[in-house]
C-alpha cells in the first residue's frame, strides 16, 4: 500500500460509514453497526488495489489461474484484512479514540463456513497466497446461503442446526449483476447442420458475487467469485393470477435450492442429483466467465492453454472437461480433437483422498438425464482414450454403467497432483495405477501448505511479536526465514520467552473457551488437542480410549507422579455418519465422568467445545502443547492442521501418514513423537483375519478401557454397541493394533513435558523448521510445475 491512512483518517471514515452506510448515529450504534462501519472502511482500502491488480494483469496480457472449488472455508475476514493491509496500529488507535472494544467487533463477524474441512480451508489459504504472490487468479465457488451446519450437543450427542451467515448483510462482497450466465439442465440434444445443439429443459441464472482477497502487504488482490443461483423468470404470472401463489413461485424456489446449502459430507460421495447439479452450476458458470474474459483479452482460442490455467479442486468440478469440449465444439465449431487438446492443455486436477467411498461416481442414467450432451461427450472422451492408448478393458471412465469422475478428471488433465509426498506416491500405486502407467509424467506432488498470515501472525500475536523481535518480520512473507530461530533454541532466555507466549495462550484459552464449558483447566497441564472432522480413519476413538486407559491407571494409583493433561477435542461429523456420531457421544460421556472424578480431576480433564470452526481453530491451535495427528497410515492424504500446530510450537504425536512424514523429516525425528504402523504394515494387518481381537487380548490397558465402556461406566452401554462391535470384530482402521504403541508414546510425552527447557527447545525447533509448510511455497510449486504462470508486477 502506498499511503497507509492515519488513525484519525480511519476514525473519520468509520464514522462516515456509520452514518452513510449504516444510517446510525454513534449513540445508537450496536456492535454490529460498528463492525459494518469498520469493515466498509477496510474494504475501501482494498478496492483500488483490487481494480489495479486486475488492470495490470489485463494490460500485460498475463496468464490467469482459475481455482474451481465447491468449498472455500474462509472464516472471518476483517482481522485478516487489517493485518494484510498493515493497518493494525492506526486501526487500534482509531478504535480506541472511538471507545470501541476491538475484540468484540472482530467476534461479531460470522465465520464464512462455505466448506467442510481441510479441502475447503486449503482453497482459502491458496486464495490468500495467490494474492500475496501477485499471481493473477480467480477463485470460483458457490455462494451458499447456509454454510456448514452448526453443531450443538444434547445429552452428549451431536445435533445439527442450520447456519445462517447471510441472514445479515455481508460487507465484503460486490455484486456484479452484468456477469450473469444461464446454466441449463436436462432436456435433449439435436443435430443441426452437423452440429449438436443441446436444448435444456430447465435453466437458472448464475450471478457473480465478488469478494476481493487482499495479499500480504496490500499490494495485490484477487477475486473470490461466488455464484448465486437466481431464477430465469421470477414469477409465473399466469399461475399467480389464477390464484395459485405457491406454484407461481416455483421457478424461483427451484433455482434457489442450487445455492442454498453446502453438502455437509466430508470424504464421502453424496451421490445426489442436487449435488451433481450444484457441481455443474459452478463449472458451467465459471467456464462461461473464463471464456468470455479470455476471448475479450486474447481472441484466438488456440491460445487458451497459454493464457488460462484451470485447477479442479478434487473431482467435484470434473465436469469441466466435457463442458469445455462442449463449448469449444458446439458453440465455437472446433473439431473434437482440437477441443480435447485445448481442454487438456488448460485443466489440471488435485486429488485429495484415496478413500474409495469418496471417489465420485454417477450412474450413466443420472448423468444422461441431467446433462445429456455431456454424457455423449464423456463417451467420446472415453472411446478416444481407449483407442489412443490401447488400455485394458477395466480401465476407463464409464464402467458398470457408472461415470467415474476421478478417471474423467485424470484423462482430461495436463497434470494431476497429490497433496503430500506419501499421498502422491500412493496415488500412483493405487487409485490411478493403470492410468499412471499409460501417462507416467502426469502425476506430480504438491505438498499442501497454510498461510502464515492467518495461522501465525493473526491467530498468535504473542508469538508473532516474539518472532518479529528476534528475527525481524521478514518471516511473514518468507517463512523459511524461521530457520534463523534455530540458534535461539540453545538460548535459555529465548526459550523462556517462547514458553511464556505459549502459557499466555493457554491462559487465554482456559479463561475463554474452556471456562465457558465449565472446565477448570490448569495452564501448566499439557494441552493435548485433536481438532478435525470426526472420521473413523482419523481415529478420535484411539485418542479417547487412551484417555480412558490413562484414567483407569491414575485411579489405580492416585498418588502416582502423573503429568497433568487437558485433552481437547473439536470437530463435526457428517449428519448421516452414525459411527462418527457415536464417537462424539462417547467422548462427551467420557468427559462427563472423568471431569467430575475427584480422584483424577487434577490430572486429567477432557474438553469438547461444540461447533468447531475456523475461528475456534484460531483460539485453540496457538494454545496447544501437543498436536494429535494419529490417522491410520496411508489414509490421511496430507492434513493441514498438523502444519498449523507445528508452526505454532506444538509437538506432534503422530503416525507416518500424509504430511506428518514431511513434518517429521524436517523438524527431526528427535522432535516428533512417532508411533504406529507404516502404510505397508497397516495394509497387511488390515487384511489379517482376527487382527483386532488379538491386539485387544494382548493389551491390558485397551481391554480395561473397552470393558469400562461395555459396563456402562460412561453412559448407557447400548449406545456404544456398534462402536464396540466394530472395534472387536472389524476395526478396519487398526485402532486396536496401534493402541499399545500409542499409549506408550503418550507416556513418553508425559516424561518429556516435565523437562520444560528441553520441551521448549523442541518447540522452538519445530517452529524454526516449519517454513516449508507455508502455502506460498505450495502455490509457487503449482505456478512453476502445473500452471506455468508468472507473478505480475504492479
Ligand atoms: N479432504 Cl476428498 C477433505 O477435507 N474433504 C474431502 O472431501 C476430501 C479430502 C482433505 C484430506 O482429507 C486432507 O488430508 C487434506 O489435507 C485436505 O483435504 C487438503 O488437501
Amino acid at each position: 500500500m502506498i499511503n497507509p491512512p492515519t488513525a484519525l483518517a480511519l476514525r473519520d471514515q468509520i464514522l462516515h460509514h456509520l452514518t452513510h452506510s449504516q444510517g446510525r448515529g454513534p449513540e445508537f450504534a450496536t456492535t454490529f453497526d460498528w463492525r459494518m462501519a469498520v469493515s466498509y472502511t477496510v474494504r475501501d482500502l482494498m478496492a483500488g488495489t483490487w481494480i489495479n491488480a486486475f488492470r495490470a494483469a489485463r494490460d500485460q496480457g498475463a496468464k490467469r489461474v482459475y481455482y474451481l472449488s465447491m468449498e472455500f472455508l474462509i472464516g472471518r475476514i476483517l482481522d485478516d484484512a487489517i493485518i494484510n493491509l498493515r493497518l493494525e496500529k492506526p486501526m487500534d488507535e482509531a478504535l480506541q479514540m472511538l471507545g470501541l472494544d476491538k475484540q468484540a467487533i472482530l467476534d461479531n463477524e460470522p465465520d464464512a463456513a462455505l466448506g467442510n474441512g481441510g479441502l475447503g480451508r486449503l482453497a482459502a489459504c491458496f486464495m490468500e497466497s495467490l494474492s500475496s504472490l501477485q499471481c493473477p487468479a480467480f477463485g470460483f465457488g458457490i455462494r451458499y446461503e447456509h454454510g456448514l451446519f452448526r453443531q450443538r450437543f444434547e445429552g452428549g450427542q451431536q445435533v445439527e442446526t442450520p447456519e445462517d451467515w447471510l441472514n445479515q448483510p455481508h460487507p465484503w462482497e460486490f455484486v456484479k449483476i452484468d456477469y450473469s450466465y444461464t446454466v441449463g439442465f436436462k432436456g435433449h440434444v439435436d443435430t443441426v447442420d452437423g452440429r449438436s445443439v443441446w436444448h435444456p429443459a430447465e435453466s437458472v441464472i448464475a450471478r457473480a458475487y465478488d469478494t476481493p482477497v487482499i495479499g500480504w502487504g496490500g499490494n495485490w488482490a484477487n477475486t473470490l467469485r461466488l455464484w448465486g443461483a437466481h431464477p430465469t423468470t421470477l414469477l409465473d404470472l399466469d399461475r399467480f393470477n389464477a390464484g395459485d401463489h405457491t406454484a407461481a413461485a416455483e421457478p424461483e424456489a427451484l433455482a434457489r435450492t442450487l445455492s442454498r446449502v453446502l453438502y455437509p459430507d466430508d470424504t464421502t460421495d453424496a451421490g445426489k442429483e442436487l449435488r451433481l447439479k450444484q457441481e455443474y452450476f459452478l463449472t458451467a458458470a465459471s467456464l462461461q466467465d473464463i471464456l468470455r474474459r479470455f476471448l475479450q483479452e486474447h481472441g484466438d482460442l488456440n491460445l487458451l492453454p497459454q493464457k488460462v490455467a484451470i485447477q479442479l479442486n478434487d473431482t467435484h468440478p470434473a465436469i469441466a472437461g466435457p463442458e469445455l469440449i462442449r463449448l469449444l465444439m458446439d458453440d465455437h465449431g472446433l473439431p473434437f480433437d482440437q477441443a480435447r487438446d485445448l481442454a487438456r492443455g488448460t485443466l489440471n486436477y488435485t486429488n485429495h483422498t484415496l478413500m474409495p467411498e469418496a471417489l465420485e461416481r454417477w450412474s450413466t442414467w443420472l448423468m444422461g438425464g441431467v446433462l445429456p450432451r455431456h454424457m455423449q461427450i464423456i463417451q467420446m472422451i472415453d472411446e478416444d482414450h481407449r483407442v489412443s492408448t490401447g488400455r485394458p478393458a477395466n480401465v476407463g471412465i464409464v464402467q458398470h454403467d457408472q461415470v467415474r469422475m476421478g478417471e474423467l478428471a485424470f484423462i482430461m488433465s495436463g497434470k494431476v497432483n497429490g497433496v503430500s509426498a506419501l499421498h502422491s506416491e500412493l496415488v500412483k500405486d493405487t487409485v490411478f495405477a493403470d492410468l499412471h502407467k499409460l501417462h507416467p509424467d502426469r502425476i506430480v506432488n504438491q505438498t499442501n501448505g497454510v498461510t502464515p498470515r492467518r495461522w501465525l501472525r493473526m491467530s498468535n500475536p504473542g508469538l508473532a511479536q516474539l518472532l518479529d523481535d528476534t528475527i525481524g518480520e521478514g518471516w511473514t512473507a518468507d517463512l523459511e526465514q524461521l530457520r534463523r530461530l534455530e540458534p535461539h533454541a540453545e538460548d535459555a532466555a529465548f526459550r523462556e520467552a517462547l514458553g511464556g507466549v505459549k502459557r499466555a495462550n493457554k491462559v487465554w484459552l482456559s479463561n475463554g473457551v474452556l471456562a465457558n464449558l465449565g472446565i477448570k483447566a490448569d495452564p501448566d497441564a499439557i494441552f493435548d488437542i485433536q481438532v478435525k472432522r470426526i472420521h473413523e480413519y482419523k481415529r478420535q476413538l484411539l485418542n479417547i480410549l487412551e484417555a480412558i486407559a490413562l484414567w483407569k491407571r491414575i485411579h489405580d494409583d492416585p498418588n502416582g507422579d502423573w503429568t497433568p493433561r487437558v485433552k481437547i477435542f473439536g470437530g463435526k461429523a457428517a449428519p448421516a455418519y452414525w459411527l462418527a456420531k457415536s464417537v462424539i457421544h462417547l467422548i462427551n460421556d467420557v468427559a462427563t465422568t472423568i471431569n467430575s472424578d475427584p480422584v483424577t480431576s487434577k490430572y486429567l480433564q477432557i474438553a469438547y467445545p461444540p461447533n468447531y470452526n475456523v475461528s475456534m481453530a484460531e483460539d485453540l491451535i496457538p494454545a496447544a502443547d501437543l498436536s494429535e495427528q494419529i490417522s491410520t497410515a496411508g489414509k490421511e492424504a496430507s492434513g493441514t492442521g498438523n502444519m498449523k500446530f507445528t508452526m505454532n510450537g506444538a509437538l506432534t504425536i503422530g503416525t507416518l501418514d500424509g504430511a506428518n512424514v514431511e513434518i517429521r523429516d524436517l523438524v527431526g525425528p528427535e522432535n516428533f513423537f512417532l508411533f504406529g504402523m507404516t502404510t505397508e504394515e497397516a495394509t497387511v494387518a488390515a487384511d489379517t483375519p482376527g487382527h483386532a481381537r488379538r491386539a485387544i487380548e494382548k493389551s491390558q490397558d485397551l481391554k480395561d478401557a473397552l470393558h469400562l465402556i461395555a459396563e456402562g461406566r460412561f453412559g448407557r452401554a447400548e449406545s456404544y454397541y456398534s462402536l464396540l462391535d466394530r472395534t472387536w470384530n472389524d476395526d478396519p482402521f487398526l485402532v486396536a493394533s496401534d493402541f499399545d504403541d500409542y499409549f506408550a508414546t503418550q507416556r513418553r510425552v508425559d516424561a518429556a513435558y516435565r523437562d520444560s527447557a528441553s520441551w521448549d527447545r523442541m518447540a522452538c525447533l519445530n517452529i524454526a523448521r516449519s517454513g516449508f509448510f507455508s502455502s506460498d511455497r505450495t502455490i509457487r510449486g503449482y505456478m512453476a510445475d502445473i500452471w506455468h504462470v508468472l507473478p505480475v508486477a504492479i
